[in-house]
């Protein structure tokens, strides 16, 4: 390609070159640089127009409606809850919340709520192109949520995107608004316990790169488990907000394991061990109206902080929940976009704007331009429906089998993919019964894809409780199981089932200290070493990464190699590759555009290989592509 963009250079057809002609035009060498960019994204373009999208399947490109682009205020963001906490610093900010009258939204758009809709699948460019709009038109939040929980390890695994440039253009397009991230405590953005210098290094840069209220919770509600994560929020200066997971249900006398007095005192402990902020965390969407009153009047009653509510709609309940709680004074709630509410998500802000109509805490908001951004997220969210799982009317099961919210549609696609996807409510059944055998615990990420796990396996091997008292020592339970009896994520409350842990272990002994405290810690420059092999310049953000999930983050590495930076382009050609006849233009970094042409696919040859013709920048290349049908 080099030697063409020299052949094709006006001065060199001219004539009127030296021998110095190469050293003089440094752009014939981005030249060639952007034609490798190109290069790498036919291919990607070819595959997913010959293969499909993994875990999509194979479909021609529909045609899709026009997006829905919100206005353009053209206005400077108005100053907001980030220059507050500035200002203030979080003690104080935490303080000056409890203070104001009105109850504040946080905006779970863009995490939760495609979490728990369509497994996380929402891209960068789709987030991009309007958090500009949110910042000017949507400017009295409390917080974006817009980072971790699944989307960090999703990002790279599944959307072949930098989750760390995601954080960036969030910092950047949303300057006035506080951004929120969910972290796991010891287990970070991952399903399993780090050792502590990890955790606080990956704090440290999400820190740096834009995130000002960390969400610390832990799957079993150990203290232990999250003081490392507290303590480095507060010596980042950020907010730590701190999370009680909430199950069962306070208004069941029968249920005395998690009753009222368990949360009034962890949310004591929460606020002496440092939380600025205390959240509850209602994963599965089981805190029923009347709980949410006594619940959060009581914590309001136990400590002097801040409640921030967070629920799913599951049940057609929380939109209730919520207006119970804001009588009884929660002083933020999490909400998402209409066009991404209800169902296992967040529940609608848009009407919940409404519902506070007449009442002395509603926000004071732009309702037009909520729905305009509304409108925006329902013209993209057809681009997805190819992983789009959400369920289109309330259930109320969910008090029964207590699955949150984002593991109800994965755990249905995952029972699929072992051939179970004929019998949900079998285990949406079992998924109970398993909750039950294990003690009854804390059910969220990752001790919620334990019982997942251990569900699919007894639907899978016809097992009941009895068989497994009874053959236990024959089974080979699954990893996540046996790891989870060793006490590899912690210990719950009040123990394991003894007899069930022996069971399980085999003789093996579990670990009576929280994991944190004999994993040793990383050695960071080790870890720079391995990487260097890689070329391209290893950041900290890449050795944070690669410490939290070396395979996904050495595949990532590896497509981008292959394929390149495939988040510049625009969703339906991500997962539905191009028609024929089809032009597109790919805007590769500011001001470079290269427009693409798809003329056809041929038919495959005797090693089922299939030619994708392009005009690429309206130059004819053909790119090979094994058709794996
Ligand atoms: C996560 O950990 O990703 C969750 O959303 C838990 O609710
Ligand atoms: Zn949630």
């Amino acid at each position: 390609h080099f030697l063409i963009n020299v052949l094709e250079h006006p001065e060199f057809q001219s004539g009127h070159y030296n021998v110095n002609f190469i050293d003089g035009h440094p752009e014939l060498f981005n030249l060639k640089q952007d034609r490798d960019r190109g290069t790498k994204l036919l291919r990607y373009i070819a595959d997913i127009t010959v293969n499909g999208y993994a875990g999509a399947g194979h479909e021609a490109k529909p045609s899709f409606e026009p997006m829905l682009l919100p206005p353009n205020l053209d206005i400077a963001p108005s100053s907001g809850t980030k220059q507050k906490l500035e200002e203030l610093g979080p003690e104080a900010f935490s303080k000056w919340l409890t203070e104001q009258k009105e109850v504040f939204f946080t905006d779970t758009t863009w995490r939760d709520a495609h979490q728990s809709l369509f497994a996380t699948r929402l891209r960068s460019i789709d987030m991009a192109r309007v958090a500009g709009n949110a910042a000017q038109g949507v400017p009295n939040l409390f917080s974006l949520e817009c980072w971790g929980g699944a989307t960090f390890d999703v990002a790279y695994r599944f959307l072949h995107e930098d989750p760390w440039e995601r954080l960036r253009m969030f910092r950047k397009e949303v300057p006035n608004t506080l951004l929120q991230m969910l972290i796991r405590g010891a287990n970070a953005v991952g399903y399993t316990s780090y050792p502590d210098n990890v955790v606080r290094q990956f704090i440290q840069l999400a820190a740096k790169n834009g995130v000002d209220v960390f969400r610390v919770f832990d799957s079993l509600n150990s203290l232990d488990n999250m003081r490392v994560a507290i303590d480095e929020v507060r010596e980042q200066n950020k907010l730590a907000e701190v999370a009680l997971c909430y199950t069962g249900d306070i208004l069941d006398a029968s249920r005395t394991k998690y009753n009222l007095d368990y949360y009034v005192k962890m949310a004591k402990e929460l606020e002496k061990a440092g939380a600025n902020i205390i959240a509850i965390k209602d994963m599965a969407g089981l805190l029923k109206p009347q709980a949410a009153y006594n619940l959060v009047s009581a914590l309001k009653d136990a400590t002097t902080l801040p409640i921030h509510l967070h629920t799913h709609e599951g049940s057609g309940n929380a939109i209730y929940s919520y207006g119970r709680a804001v009588d009884a004074g929660v002083d933020v709630i999490d909400l998402a976009y209409s066009a991404f509410a209800n169902g296992t998500s967040q529940p609608s802000m848009n009407s919940m704007y409404y519902a506070l109509s007449g009442h002395d805490r509603q926000p004071n908001m732009n309702p037009e331009y909520m729905e305009h951004m509304s409108h925006y997220f329902g013209s993209i969210r057809p681009y997805y429906k190819g992983v789009d799982r959400a369920e289109s009317y309330p259930n109320t099961e969910v008090y029964i089998h207590e699955m949150p919210g984002g593991q109800y549609s994965n755990l249905q696609q995952q029972a699929k993919m072992v051939g179970l996807g004929d019998r949900w409510p079998e285990i949406k059944k079992m998924y109970h019964e398993v909750n039950m055998l294990f003690g009854d615990i804390i059910k969220v990420t990752p001790s919620s894809k334990v019982v997942g796990d251990m569900t699919l396996f007894m639907v899978q091997n016809g097992l009941t409780e009895k068989d497994i008292y009874e053959k236990g020592d024959i089974l080979d339970f699954p990893q996540s199981v046996v790891e989870f009896f060793e006490g590899r994520i912690g210990i719950p409350y009040q123990g394991f089932p003894e007899k069930l842990q022996k069971i399980i272990l085999k003789g093996q002994r579990p670990l009576t200290v929280r994991p944190g405290a004999v994993l040793p810690p990383t050695d960071f420059e080790h870890v720079r070493n391995e990487l260097s092999d890689m070329g391209a310049a290893i950041t900290d953000e890449d050795v944070s990464a690669y410490c939290l999930y070396p395979k996904v983050y050495r595949d990532y590495h590896k497509f981008t190699t292959d394929f390149g930076d495939v988040s510049v382009l625009d969703t339906p050609t991500f997962f539905f590759g191009m028609s024929r006849g089809e032009e597109i233009s790919v805007t590769i970094e500011k001001g470079k555009t290269l427009i693409i042409r798809m003329n056809g696919v041929s038919e495959p040859d005797e090693d089922g290989n299939r030619l994708v013709v392009f005009e690429f920048n309206g130059q004819p290349r053909a790119i090979k592509v094994h058709d794996k049908h």
